[in-house]
């Protein structure tokens, strides 16, 4: 065990991380929503507002609470659907495409008055809510029960749109439409899908125009102490392409010209993957809805969380690959395999469908492939090294990131590995103790990158550390 973390065992630096953890999460607050970070990120993203609120409830239950339901009431569209980003006003500095991008208001779905996205993200707010629940339980449960009570109706409407929208042919899977809605943005699998995109040069050139996220990133280096032009190639280096960044438009406008109209945009759009993580995080808050379902004897919601989770269980099964022992994400559109050596592979861990040989083996895969940090600890990194897009400052590429190793480690928990879940536990408060609350880091020198003060990075920080 690592000084750093023997300390934190002993509780002396626990408190302390645990408090400069708090602070991170007041210091992101805006409008009542919690921001990935100090306003580079301006809006409230979906899977970054559960993951914030799973860890704020250990601090502050209630508030975590009324967080969750005011992000779900204010930004789900009327079929259901919840968007990735809800926006504080129409005119948000967004780093990249703010409420104009999407022009939501073409479709008669979208909520009035409201600035949102038009697309999803990894469905983790049914098990966040139980989380919370939890937590608030432990206070006072009257009020966990009027939560849970409040809750449970618009995430299940959100879910039924996922499960019938989003997968018409009954697979047990459900599609993504863009690489933002699988979270991991720049994932090498999507190399191998977005080929499809033709863009222009005249795209390009216009993305290059409009990538306020490399102006930021470059500024804030500059005042770090850099040079402009070694600040803009690091900056660079740590964020998407502008020849991705052209495809991501693409098919935003792809999906803004059909008004976010499902029927229009599934058959054709030619990004529609069924995402092996979206769909274990999808089946894990499934298993969410059900037990709230149990809980509150709605017999026929029981039945039809059943019915989905069967499905989905027999789909996420279909992407286990013998041969590589990895678990793919399926290219419909193309109807093939994506064969790419990253994290989605052990998603199946945590949703508890990877068995105990497939676990067993994942290990030694993340032994083997995955990157040992100087001290020896194992870090879990966003693409395996043997991927050939392997970067060790790329975003997520290759950097090592609080949610995607939270759900690796989770996953071992789930199928008994509780030696090697600790580790990996062990490793990351490690890191974070003598790094900081980073947006992701070098897993080969831990090196912190990205935004500082990072919400989910402190919020699961504080999970880690209760549970
Ligand atoms: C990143 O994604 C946004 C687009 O949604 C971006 O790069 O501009 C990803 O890391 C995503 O997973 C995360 O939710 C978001 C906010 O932290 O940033």
């Amino acid at each position: 065990m690592s000084e750093t973390l023997a300390l934190l065992k002993e509780g002396v630096d626990a408190s302390k991380l645990l408090q400069k953890a708090g602070e991170v999460l007041k210091l992101n607050e805006k409008d009542g929503f919690i921001m990935p970070d100090n306003g580079y990120y301006d809006g409230a993203w979906l899977w970054d507002t559960g993951f914030i609120v799973m860890g704020e409830s250990y601090l502050e239950p209630e508030k975590a609470a009324n967080r969750l339901l005011n992000f779900v009431k204010k930004a789900q569209w009327k079929n259901g659907f919840i968007p990735h980003i809800l926006y504080f006003n129409e005119k948000a500095i967004s780093h990249s495409f703010g409420p104009e991008y999407w022009d939501i208001h073409r479709s008669p779905d979208a909520p009035a008055n409201t600035f949102t996205s038009g697309i999803t993200q990894p469905p983790v707010l049914g098990f966040a809510a139980l989380k919370v629940y939890e937590n608030l339980r432990k206070r006072d449960s009257e009020k966990a029960k009027d939560f849970l009570r409040e809750i449970y109706p618009p995430l299940l409407s959100y879910h039924r749109y996922l499960y019938h929208k989003r997968d018409p042919e009954e697979s047990g899977l459900v599609s993504i439409y863009h690489p933002w809605e699988s979270g991991l943005d720049n994932l090498p699998a999507w190399e191998d899908v977005l080929v499809n995109i033709d863009v222009t040069k005249n795209q390009t050139n216009e993305v290059i125009k409009g990538r306020k996220d490399i102006k930021i990133l470059t500024e804030k280096m500059i005042v770090e102490g850099l040079e402009y032009r070694e600040a803009y190639a690091r900056a660079c280096e740590m964020r998407p392409t502008n020849s991705d960044y052209a495809r991501y438009i693409y098919l935003l406008r792809f999906l803004r010209d059909r008004n976010y109209d499902d029927s229009q945009i599934y058959n054709e759009i030619p990004f529609n993957v069924k995402d092996t993580l979206f769909n274990s995080i999808l089946y894990v808050s499934t298993e969410s809805l059900l037990e709230i379902a149990v809980y509150f004897k709605k017999e026929e919601d029981i039945k039809e969380l059943e019915k989905y989770l069967k499905k989905q269980k027999d789909g996420l099964e279909k992407l286990y690959d013998k041969e590589s022992g990895l678990y793919f994400d399926f290219d419909l559109y193309n109807q093939k395999y994506i064969r790419r050596r990253t994290i989605s592979a052990f998603a199946p861990l945590f949703a508890g469908v990877a068995n105990y040989y497939q676990a067993k083996n994942l290990f030694k895969i993340l032994v083997n492939e995955g990157v040992v940090a100087k001290n020896s600890l194992l870090l879990v990194p966003s693409t395996l090294r043997s991927d050939k897009k392997f970067s060790t400052c790329n975003y997520w590429q290759g950097p090592v990131w609080l949610p995607t190793t939270w759900l690796v480690i989770r996953g071992f928990e789930k199928t008994g590995f509780f030696k090697e879940a600790d580790l990996l536990k062990e490793s990351i408060l490690d890191l974070i103790g003598e790094k900081g609350f980073f947006e992701y880091y070098n897993p080969e020198t831990g090196e912190g990158l990205g935004m500082r003060e990072f919400s989910w990075t402190a919020a699961l920080a504080i999970d880690l550390f209760n549970s």
